[in-house]
């Protein structure tokens, strides 16, 4: 357990390394200069190799060159601020907003690489919804990690939330039941945390269309 959270701690510093040397590449990059073409070409290696993508690059790169031929933006230390308020844009309110069911539970699942936030994610949306005074489940199906199921059971003692745990290692047995008592308990929202994956892990994203399709016969 000592080794295990000795290797997750490095792990969280390696990432948190990872983190400021991007950010602070950015800034050592655009402190002081003007924005120009060779500038340009710069901060799209930065991103690329920062894995931004090749497609958000291209896009954060054209909007850039925008606002800096329409002489909005003429200053590096400014791109960092202009980046921020340009990448809000791309997603208007309405995309961010929560769309809710119009009857039975609103079903959220939570899928992502390991480590990237998904509990956690769930834990707030829990927070938060049951502030907007929501009845929340939550479904610990991530029963990859014996730790998962537990570290959520303390996030909804902490928040005051019904949580839906199983026995197996079947995720979609857990939601099955979950949405049972979801829908007995006359639940607004059913919250939905699920173990890490990778995209490229074809039979884990199988598993969850798997989950999905639990939900869409159930619910
Ligand atoms: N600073 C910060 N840390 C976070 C945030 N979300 C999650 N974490 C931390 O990142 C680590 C992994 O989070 P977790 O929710 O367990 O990720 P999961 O593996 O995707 O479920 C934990 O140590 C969390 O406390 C966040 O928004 N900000
Ligand atoms: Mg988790």
């Amino acid at each position: 357990m000592a080794l295990f959270r000795k290797t997750l701690r490095k792990l969280s510093q390696g990432l948190s390394r990872t983190k400021q040397r991007f950010v602070g590449s950015l800034r050592s990059l655009l402190a002081g200069r003007q924005i120009n073409e060779e500038l340009l070409d710069e901060l799209e290696a930065v991103l690329i190799q920062a894995d931004i993508g090749i497609a958000s690059t291209g896009r954060i790169i054209a909007d850039l060159q925008a606002a800096y031929t329409q002489k909005r933006i003429a200053k590096g230390d400014e791109v960092i601020e202009f980046l921020k308020a340009e990448l809000k844009k791309y997603w208007p309110p309405s995309d961010r907003a929560v769309h809710f069911a119009d009857t039975g539970p609103t079903v959220v699942l939570v899928a992502g690489v390991n480590g990237s936030g998904k509990t956690t994610s769930v834990a707030k949306l829990a927070w938060l919804f049951k502030q907007q005074g929501k009845k929340v489940v939550l479904a610990a199906a991530d029963t990859f990690r014996a730790a998962a199921v537990e570290q959520l059971s303390i996030w909804a003692d902490r928040i005051g939330v019904d949580i839906v745990k199983g026995s197996g290692s079947d995720p979609g047995a857990v939601v099955f039941d979950a949405c049972d008592a979801a829908k007995a308990r006359g639940a607004d929202v059913l919250l939905v945390d699920t173990a890490g994956r990778l995209h490229t892990q074809d039979n884990l994203m199988r598993e969850l269309t798997k989950i999905r399709n639990v939900v869409a016969r159930k619910v």
